[in-house]
Protein backbone atom coordinates (compact mmCIF):
# COMPACT_ATOMS: atom_id res chain seq x y z
CA UNK A 1 0.00 0.00 0.00
CA UNK A 2 1.28 3.27 -0.74
CA UNK A 3 1.73 6.21 1.63
CA UNK A 4 -1.77 8.51 -0.02
CA UNK A 5 -2.84 4.51 0.30
CA UNK A 6 -2.56 4.58 3.40
CA UNK A 7 -3.65 7.87 4.24
CA UNK A 8 -7.03 7.31 2.24
CA UNK A 9 -8.20 4.58 4.05
CA UNK A 10 -6.96 5.78 7.98
CA UNK A 11 -9.40 8.59 6.43
CA UNK A 12 -12.49 6.42 5.09
CA UNK A 13 -12.04 4.39 8.49
CA UNK A 14 -12.15 7.52 10.95
CA UNK A 15 -14.92 9.16 9.11
CA UNK A 16 -16.94 6.12 8.88
CA UNK A 17 -16.83 6.09 12.79
CA UNK A 18 -17.73 8.94 13.32
CA UNK A 19 -20.43 9.01 11.56
CA UNK A 20 -21.73 6.08 13.74
CA UNK A 21 -20.55 7.62 16.94
CA UNK A 22 -23.91 8.86 18.57
CA UNK A 23 -22.55 10.03 22.17
CA UNK A 24 -19.81 11.99 23.86
CA UNK A 25 -18.79 9.09 25.40
CA UNK A 26 -18.54 7.60 21.74
CA UNK A 27 -16.58 10.32 20.28
CA UNK A 28 -13.91 10.52 23.25
CA UNK A 29 -12.99 6.94 22.28
CA UNK A 30 -12.94 7.98 18.60
CA UNK A 31 -10.30 10.96 19.40
CA UNK A 32 -7.82 8.42 20.89
CA UNK A 33 -8.13 5.72 18.53
CA UNK A 34 -7.34 8.18 15.67
CA UNK A 35 -5.49 11.20 16.95
CA UNK A 36 -5.11 10.52 20.14
CA UNK A 37 -0.89 9.08 21.61
CA UNK A 38 -1.37 5.73 20.16
CA UNK A 39 -3.81 6.57 17.64
CA UNK A 40 -3.85 5.90 13.94
CA UNK A 41 -2.78 9.36 12.52
CA UNK A 42 -0.28 9.93 14.95
CA UNK A 43 1.66 6.39 14.38
CA UNK A 44 1.36 7.00 10.53
CA UNK A 45 3.47 10.23 11.42
CA UNK A 46 5.65 8.64 13.72
CA UNK A 47 6.48 5.79 11.20
CA UNK A 48 7.22 8.32 8.43
CA UNK A 49 11.04 7.75 8.86
CA UNK A 50 10.78 3.84 7.96
CA UNK A 51 9.08 4.49 4.23
CA UNK A 52 11.18 5.03 1.34
CA UNK A 53 12.52 8.39 0.64
CA UNK A 54 10.04 8.98 -2.04
CA UNK A 55 7.25 8.43 -0.65
CA UNK A 56 8.00 10.78 2.70
CA UNK A 57 7.00 13.92 1.51
CA UNK A 58 4.06 12.84 0.62
CA UNK A 59 3.59 11.06 3.76
CA UNK A 60 4.41 14.15 5.61
CA UNK A 61 2.06 16.19 4.04
CA UNK A 62 -1.07 13.96 3.73
CA UNK A 63 -0.48 12.62 7.04
CA UNK A 64 -0.63 16.42 8.49
CA UNK A 65 -3.07 17.42 6.22
CA UNK A 66 -5.45 14.30 7.64
CA UNK A 67 -4.52 15.04 10.81
CA UNK A 68 -5.78 18.83 10.27
CA UNK A 69 -9.24 17.33 8.55
CA UNK A 70 -10.12 14.61 11.08
CA UNK A 71 -9.46 17.23 14.30
CA UNK A 72 -11.80 19.71 12.75
CA UNK A 73 -14.15 17.05 11.56
CA UNK A 74 -14.02 15.68 15.16
CA UNK A 75 -14.72 19.01 16.63
CA UNK A 76 -17.39 19.54 14.60
CA UNK A 77 -19.14 16.65 15.74
CA UNK A 78 -18.71 17.05 19.29
CA UNK A 79 -19.71 20.58 19.28
CA UNK A 80 -23.23 19.00 17.56
CA UNK A 81 -23.39 16.76 19.96
CA UNK A 82 -23.16 18.70 23.35
CA UNK A 83 -25.96 21.05 21.70
CA UNK A 84 -27.92 17.85 21.04
CA UNK A 85 -27.39 16.67 24.73
CA UNK A 86 -27.83 19.97 26.66
CA UNK A 87 -31.19 20.63 24.61
CA UNK A 88 -32.45 17.21 25.58
CA UNK A 89 -31.52 18.20 29.46
CA UNK A 90 -33.21 21.12 28.51
CA UNK A 91 -36.35 19.63 27.14
CA UNK A 92 -36.36 17.01 29.74
CA UNK A 93 -35.85 19.48 32.60
CA UNK A 94 -38.65 22.01 31.44
CA UNK A 95 -41.05 23.84 33.51
CA UNK A 96 -44.64 24.68 32.62
CA UNK A 97 -44.53 28.53 34.14
CA UNK A 98 -48.57 28.81 32.38
CA UNK A 99 -49.32 25.48 34.86
CA UNK A 100 -51.16 26.89 37.62
CA UNK A 101 -49.58 26.19 40.76
CA UNK A 102 -50.43 23.83 44.19
CA UNK A 103 -52.14 25.59 46.63
CA UNK A 104 -49.74 25.07 49.76
CA UNK A 105 -51.26 23.52 52.90
CA UNK A 106 -50.71 25.47 55.98
CA UNK A 107 -50.23 24.01 59.47
CA UNK A 108 -53.22 25.80 62.06
CA UNK A 109 -53.16 25.81 65.68
CA UNK A 110 -55.60 23.01 66.93
CA UNK A 111 -59.17 24.49 68.42
CA UNK A 112 -58.58 23.27 71.96
CA UNK A 113 -55.34 25.81 71.83
CA UNK A 114 -57.27 27.95 69.35
CA UNK A 115 -60.12 28.50 72.34
CA UNK A 116 -57.24 28.35 75.09
CA UNK A 117 -55.93 31.55 73.49
CA UNK A 118 -59.58 33.38 73.21
CA UNK A 119 -60.21 32.76 76.65
CA UNK A 120 -56.77 33.69 78.28
CA UNK A 121 -57.14 36.99 76.26
CA UNK A 122 -60.53 37.22 77.49
CA UNK A 123 -59.80 36.46 81.15
CA UNK A 124 -56.78 38.98 80.55
CA UNK A 125 -58.97 41.61 79.86
CA UNK A 126 -60.39 40.69 83.49
CA UNK A 127 -57.27 40.85 85.38
CA UNK A 128 -56.68 37.46 85.27
CA UNK A 129 -52.93 35.91 84.93
CA UNK A 130 -52.51 32.73 82.67
CA UNK A 131 -50.34 30.05 84.23
CA UNK A 132 -49.43 26.24 84.01
CA UNK A 133 -49.07 23.33 86.23
CA UNK A 134 -47.89 19.85 86.00
CA UNK A 135 -50.18 17.06 84.67
CA UNK A 136 -48.83 14.65 86.96
CA UNK A 137 -49.95 15.57 90.27
CA UNK A 138 -49.45 14.23 93.40
CA UNK A 139 -52.42 13.01 95.46
CA UNK A 140 -52.09 15.79 98.06
CA UNK A 141 -52.40 18.69 95.53
CA UNK A 142 -54.99 16.80 93.24
CA UNK A 143 -57.54 16.16 96.46
CA UNK A 144 -55.73 16.63 99.92
CA UNK A 145 -55.48 20.77 99.58
CA UNK A 146 -58.89 21.03 98.47
CA UNK A 147 -60.64 19.48 101.25
CA UNK A 148 -61.11 15.64 99.71
CA UNK A 149 -59.16 13.24 102.32
CA UNK A 150 -58.17 9.89 101.70
CA UNK A 151 -61.51 8.51 102.25
CA UNK A 152 -63.29 10.41 101.22
CA UNK A 153 -66.53 8.92 99.06
CA UNK A 154 -65.76 12.45 96.90
CA UNK A 155 -62.52 10.83 95.88
CA UNK A 156 -64.48 8.69 93.60
CA UNK A 157 -66.49 11.21 91.44
CA UNK A 158 -62.89 11.69 89.89
CA UNK A 159 -62.34 8.17 88.32
CA UNK A 160 -58.26 8.58 88.93
CA UNK A 161 -55.40 7.62 86.76
CA UNK A 162 -52.95 6.39 89.56
CA UNK A 163 -49.43 6.31 88.80
CA UNK A 164 -47.60 4.85 91.41
CA UNK A 165 -49.16 1.98 93.60
CA UNK A 166 -49.58 3.36 96.94
CA UNK A 167 -52.10 6.04 95.18
CA UNK A 168 -49.74 9.34 95.93
CA UNK A 169 -49.10 10.15 91.80
CA UNK A 170 -51.60 10.68 89.83
CA UNK A 171 -52.72 11.96 86.69
CA UNK A 172 -54.04 15.21 87.63
CA UNK A 173 -58.51 14.94 87.23
CA UNK A 174 -59.25 18.56 87.14
CA UNK A 175 -57.16 21.67 86.88
CA UNK A 176 -58.07 22.58 90.80
CA UNK A 177 -54.70 21.18 92.03
CA UNK A 178 -53.51 24.80 91.08
CA UNK A 179 -55.50 26.44 93.00
CA UNK A 180 -53.58 25.47 96.64
CA UNK A 181 -49.72 25.36 93.99
CA UNK A 182 -50.83 29.35 93.29
CA UNK A 183 -51.97 29.82 96.80
CA UNK A 184 -49.08 28.43 98.46
CA UNK A 185 -46.55 31.01 96.54
CA UNK A 186 -48.49 34.20 96.46
CA UNK A 187 -49.77 36.86 98.54
CA UNK A 188 -53.55 37.60 98.17
CA UNK A 189 -55.22 39.22 95.85
CA UNK A 190 -54.74 36.57 93.35
CA UNK A 191 -56.34 36.05 89.90
CA UNK A 192 -55.27 33.39 88.14
CA UNK A 193 -56.55 31.19 84.84
CA UNK A 194 -54.86 28.29 83.99
CA UNK A 195 -55.18 26.09 81.34
CA UNK A 196 -54.31 22.68 80.70
CA UNK A 197 -55.04 19.29 80.18
CA UNK A 198 -56.29 16.51 82.72
CA UNK A 199 -57.36 12.72 82.70
CA UNK A 200 -60.19 10.66 83.76
CA UNK A 201 -60.70 7.23 83.76
CA UNK A 202 -63.83 6.88 82.59
CA UNK A 203 -65.59 5.80 79.35
CA UNK A 204 -66.35 7.65 76.04
CA UNK A 205 -69.56 9.62 74.67
CA UNK A 206 -70.94 12.24 72.69
CA UNK A 207 -69.76 14.50 75.49
CA UNK A 208 -67.08 12.73 77.55
CA UNK A 209 -63.69 12.39 76.78
CA UNK A 210 -61.00 10.66 79.07
CA UNK A 211 -58.48 13.18 78.10
CA UNK A 212 -59.76 16.32 78.44
CA UNK A 213 -59.06 20.29 79.04
CA UNK A 214 -59.91 22.65 81.66
CA UNK A 215 -59.73 25.98 82.18
CA UNK A 216 -59.45 26.92 86.37
CA UNK A 217 -59.80 30.38 87.56
CA UNK A 218 -59.04 31.46 91.02
CA UNK A 219 -59.76 34.71 92.35
CA UNK A 220 -58.61 35.51 95.77
CA UNK A 221 -59.14 39.14 98.06
CA UNK A 222 -60.52 40.75 100.78
CA UNK A 223 -64.23 41.19 99.21
CA UNK A 224 -64.92 38.82 97.22
CA UNK A 225 -68.25 37.25 96.73
CA UNK A 226 -70.65 34.85 94.88
CA UNK A 227 -71.49 38.58 92.68
CA UNK A 228 -67.87 38.48 91.09
CA UNK A 229 -67.80 35.13 90.17
CA UNK A 230 -71.78 35.46 88.21
CA UNK A 231 -70.30 38.60 87.06
CA UNK A 232 -67.34 37.05 85.49
CA UNK A 233 -68.53 33.44 84.20
CA UNK A 234 -71.65 35.22 82.44
CA UNK A 235 -69.23 38.02 80.96
CA UNK A 236 -66.46 35.06 79.48
CA UNK A 237 -70.01 33.54 78.28
CA UNK A 238 -71.38 36.95 76.72
CA UNK A 239 -67.54 37.40 75.31
CA UNK A 240 -67.58 33.93 73.67
CA UNK A 241 -70.82 33.06 72.43
CA UNK A 242 -72.39 36.45 72.00
CA UNK A 243 -75.51 38.12 74.04
CA UNK A 244 -78.20 35.49 72.38
CA UNK A 245 -76.54 32.48 74.82
CA UNK A 246 -78.26 32.05 77.75
CA UNK A 247 -76.65 30.85 81.12
CA UNK A 248 -77.92 28.84 84.14
CA UNK A 249 -76.22 28.69 87.50
CA UNK A 250 -77.72 25.86 89.54
CA UNK A 251 -76.79 24.62 93.53
CA UNK A 252 -73.93 21.61 92.73
CA UNK A 253 -71.38 20.18 95.57
CA UNK A 254 -68.08 20.05 95.20
CA UNK A 255 -65.50 19.47 98.42
CA UNK A 256 -63.24 22.42 98.03
CA UNK A 257 -66.16 24.96 97.30
CA UNK A 258 -69.16 26.17 99.61
CA UNK A 259 -71.73 26.79 98.44
CA UNK A 260 -70.91 25.51 94.66
CA UNK A 261 -72.61 25.45 91.51
CA UNK A 262 -72.36 24.01 87.80
CA UNK A 263 -72.47 26.42 84.97
CA UNK A 264 -74.35 25.39 82.19
CA UNK A 265 -74.83 27.37 79.12
CA UNK A 266 -78.13 26.57 76.65
CA UNK A 267 -76.73 23.64 74.06
CA UNK A 268 -76.11 25.72 70.76
CA UNK A 269 -76.33 22.31 68.79
CA UNK A 270 -80.34 21.95 69.06
CA UNK A 271 -80.72 25.48 70.13
CA UNK A 272 -81.89 24.75 73.72
CA UNK A 273 -84.31 21.91 71.61
CA UNK A 274 -82.69 18.71 73.12
CA UNK A 275 -80.11 16.45 71.45
CA UNK A 276 -77.87 13.62 72.11
CA UNK A 277 -75.30 16.02 73.23
CA UNK A 278 -77.42 17.83 75.85
CA UNK A 279 -78.85 14.71 76.93
CA UNK A 280 -81.82 16.19 75.91
CA UNK A 281 -82.30 18.41 78.74
CA UNK A 282 -81.12 21.51 76.47
CA UNK A 283 -78.40 23.02 78.65
CA UNK A 284 -74.43 21.48 78.21
CA UNK A 285 -72.66 21.92 81.70
CA UNK A 286 -69.57 24.02 81.30
CA UNK A 287 -67.95 23.95 84.25
CA UNK A 288 -68.35 23.68 88.20
CA UNK A 289 -67.07 26.72 90.26
CA UNK A 290 -68.32 28.39 93.86
CA UNK A 291 -66.49 30.50 96.77
CA UNK A 292 -63.37 28.79 98.04
CA UNK A 293 -63.83 26.49 100.63
CA UNK A 294 -62.13 28.09 103.94
CA UNK A 295 -60.64 24.37 104.82
CA UNK A 296 -59.47 25.11 101.45
CA UNK A 297 -57.88 28.57 102.44
CA UNK A 298 -56.68 27.26 105.64
CA UNK A 299 -54.66 24.69 104.04
CA UNK A 300 -52.63 27.28 102.38
CA UNK A 301 -52.06 29.50 105.16
CA UNK A 302 -54.48 32.21 104.18
CA UNK A 303 -56.99 33.53 107.01
CA UNK A 304 -60.47 32.67 106.05
CA UNK A 305 -61.90 35.18 108.19
CA UNK A 306 -60.03 38.15 106.22
CA UNK A 307 -60.03 36.96 102.49
CA UNK A 308 -62.73 35.19 100.37
CA UNK A 309 -62.36 33.77 96.49
CA UNK A 310 -64.25 31.90 93.71
CA UNK A 311 -63.33 29.36 91.71
CA UNK A 312 -64.32 27.69 88.86
CA UNK A 313 -63.30 24.87 86.64
CA UNK A 314 -64.72 25.16 82.28
CA UNK A 315 -64.31 22.26 80.18
CA UNK A 316 -62.48 24.09 77.35
CA UNK A 317 -63.91 21.65 74.72
CA UNK A 318 -67.77 21.56 75.62
CA UNK A 319 -66.87 25.60 75.22
CA UNK A 320 -65.81 24.33 72.00
CA UNK A 321 -68.36 22.44 70.97
CA UNK A 322 -70.72 25.13 71.38
CA UNK A 323 -68.80 27.99 69.93
CA UNK A 324 -68.26 26.00 66.89
CA UNK A 325 -71.16 23.33 66.60
CA UNK A 326 -69.28 20.15 66.74
CA UNK A 327 -71.54 17.52 68.38
CA UNK A 328 -69.16 15.27 69.53
CA UNK A 329 -66.74 15.66 72.12
CA UNK A 330 -64.12 12.55 70.50
CA UNK A 331 -63.77 14.76 67.49
CA UNK A 332 -61.18 16.91 68.99
CA UNK A 333 -58.64 14.16 70.01
CA UNK A 334 -59.55 11.89 66.77
CA UNK A 335 -56.90 13.28 64.50
CA UNK A 336 -59.07 13.79 61.50
CA UNK A 337 -57.47 15.92 59.73
CA UNK A 338 -60.84 16.61 57.56
CA UNK A 339 -61.96 18.25 61.12
CA UNK A 340 -59.14 19.59 62.09
CA UNK A 341 -58.74 22.11 58.70
CA UNK A 342 -61.97 23.21 59.30
CA UNK A 343 -60.18 25.65 62.15
CA UNK A 344 -57.32 26.51 60.09
CA UNK A 345 -57.41 30.99 60.34
CA UNK A 346 -56.14 32.63 57.28
CA UNK A 347 -52.61 33.04 57.55
C1 LIG B 1 -64.30 19.75 88.22
O1 LIG B 1 -63.43 19.16 87.58
C2 LIG B 1 -63.98 20.78 89.23
N1 LIG B 1 -62.56 20.80 89.46
C3 LIG B 1 -64.48 22.12 88.74
C4 LIG B 1 -64.45 23.16 89.81
C5 LIG B 1 -63.37 24.02 89.89
C6 LIG B 1 -65.49 23.30 90.70
C7 LIG B 1 -63.34 25.00 90.87
C8 LIG B 1 -65.49 24.26 91.69
C9 LIG B 1 -64.41 25.11 91.75
P1 LIG B 1 -66.25 18.65 86.90
O2 LIG B 1 -65.83 17.26 87.12
O3 LIG B 1 -67.70 18.92 86.89
O4 LIG B 1 -65.61 19.62 87.97
O5 LIG B 1 -65.62 19.15 85.52
C10 LIG B 1 -65.67 20.49 85.11
C11 LIG B 1 -66.04 20.60 83.65
O6 LIG B 1 -65.12 19.85 82.85
C12 LIG B 1 -67.40 19.99 83.31
O7 LIG B 1 -68.42 20.90 83.55
C13 LIG B 1 -67.24 19.73 81.84
O8 LIG B 1 -67.41 20.91 81.09
C14 LIG B 1 -65.81 19.31 81.74
N2 LIG B 1 -65.71 17.86 81.80
C15 LIG B 1 -65.70 17.07 82.89
N3 LIG B 1 -65.57 15.79 82.55
C16 LIG B 1 -65.50 15.75 81.22
C17 LIG B 1 -65.33 14.71 80.24
N4 LIG B 1 -65.19 13.45 80.61
N5 LIG B 1 -65.29 15.03 78.93
C18 LIG B 1 -65.39 16.33 78.55
N6 LIG B 1 -65.54 17.36 79.39
C19 LIG B 1 -65.59 17.08 80.71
Amino acid sequence: MTAQETIDYIRTLAMTALDGAGSLEDIVAWERAFLGAKGEVTLFLRGLASLPADQRPIAGRGGNALKTELTAAWEARHAALSAGALDRRLAGDAIDVTLPGRPPIFGASHPVSQMIDELSEIFALLGFQTVFGPEIETAHYNFDVLNIPKDHPARDVWDTFYVDLPGEIVLRTHTSPMQGRVMEQTEPPVRVVVPGRVYRYEAQDASHEWMLHQLEGLAVDRTITMADLKGTLAEMARQLFGSERKTRFRCDFFPFVEPGVDFAVDCAICGGAGCRVCKGTGWLEMGGAGMVHPNVLRAVGYDPDIYSGFAFGLGIERLAMMRSGVDDVRAFAGNDLRFLRQFARAA
